[in-house]
């Protein structure tokens, strides 16, 4: 506290350019920049991510390419990212996990959790099935780019009722749009009569689309992160048990058996902020802007560049700023420009994270130096 105080005054405004000055709280929010790290320590999956949990943030979370650069897997090794499909949550049941089945129509799991898997299935054969159909009343799980035909549905006075539609098929996507169009959706089947109906109308063909499918893999900080960089022939599921996810040194992604003892990669979020009393830089001829942070960071690092190192579960941080200014703030144009300029500064200071500034209540006017 004593060094923060210090490094406080060094850089606090001249008395003089204080006079008059107005203080304002900004309210921002900006993604952290993920720091990964390597560990070179054999752990299965689930050790490794309570490994992460309790030294960093969980296990890593790949965002976008440009992530991969700051990951340093050695030469030769592979290494668990937080990517993972446990079976627990789709495996012949219906859960909330986000990894889990969900219908078309609702974009949500049965409340009731029907199901009339075959009983193969769902396999997640090749590492990819992700779509389901209906053969002979049976739920079998398929890659969702095949052509099949489309059962949809709609709902007349009350009742549920299924359509087949003839000579047309489609992948599951094409299926969807169709029955969007012309129906409600692709069939949504929750109840042992419902499944009998809906088999009753598919009678005419092989194997027919149903709404249910499911976004496979689940970031273990349930990041919603779309980014995966497969490795050619990954994911295959080698002998329907590979539900965690290796990258190698080159960000490439594979999938493997999640017992497997391994080295692994943990992130910790990371923000780095500019400190109190720091002048941003927005110094014009006649104002001068000053800010300082409300300090519930955990941990403050009183050396020249005053950043906060701050760890945080969410990607999304908010915190308040103070700012003090000759400006006339209560002038919305003058408030708005200042803004933008502070936006802008933050982002060249802080390459490579998203500020979303915004002005929040002025509270009373308060001398805190
Ligand atoms: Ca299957
Ligand atoms: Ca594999």
């Amino acid at each position: 506290m004593k060094t923060r105080q210090k490094a406080r005054e060094d850089v606090r405004p001249k008395s003089s350019s204080r006079t008059g000055h107005g203080t304002i709280f900004l309210t921002f929010a900006h993604e952290l920049i993920d720091e990964y790290h390597f560990i070179e320590q054999s752990k299965s999956w689930s050790e490794a991510q309570q490994y992460c949990r309790e030294h960093f943030t969980d296990l890593a979370t790949i965002q976008r390419e440009e992530d991969l650069s700051r990951v340093h897997i050695p030469a030769g090794q592979v290494a668990w990212i937080g990517l993972h499909d446990d079976p627990a949550a789709w495996f012949k049941v219906m859960t909330n996990a986000s990894n889990s089945w969900r219908w078309s129509v609702t974009g949500a799991t049965s409340p009731g959790g029907f199901q009339n898997w075959n009983t193969a299935d769902p396999d997640k054969w090749s590492g990819k099935e992700a779509c389901v159909i209906i053969a002979d009343s049976k739920w079998i799980d398929i890659l969702c780019p095949i052509n099949a035909h489309c059962l949809c549905f709609k709902v007349q006075e009350g009742v549920k009722q299924f359509i087949l539609v003839s000579n047309y098929s489609r992948t599951w996507l094409g299926c969807q749009s169709m029955c969007r169009q012309n129906y409600q959706d692709l069939a949504q089947i929750e109840s042992a009569e419902e499944n009998q109906a809906a088999m009753t109308a598919s009678a005419g063909v092989a194997y027919a689309w149903i709404g249910l499918y499911r976004n496979i893999w689940l970031w273990s900080d349930l990041s919603n992160s779309s980014f995966r960089n497969w490795k050619l022939g990954s994911p295959n599921n080698m002998d329907n048990n590979e539900h965690c996810v290796l990258m190698n040194e080159d960000g490439l992604m594979e999938d493997d058996t999640c017992s497997e003892p391994q080295s692994f990669v943990c992130h910790e979020g990371t923000l780095n902020m500019i400190g109190p009393w720091t002048l941003l830089g927005l110094r014009t001829r006649e104002w001068n802007v000053y800010m300082s942070v409300d300090a519930s960071a955990e941990e403050y690092c009183p050396d020249s560049e005053l950043m906060f190192a701050v760890k945080q579960r969410r990607s999304v941080l908010q915190t308040q700023m103070r700012i003090q200014t000759d400006l006339d703030l209560s002038d919305a144009a003058v408030s708005e420009q200042l803004l933008k300029l502070l936006q802008e500064r933050l982002q060249e200071k802080i390459p490579g994270t998203d500020f979303k500034l915004r002005w929040s209540k002025a509270p009373e006017k308060k001398d805190s130096a």
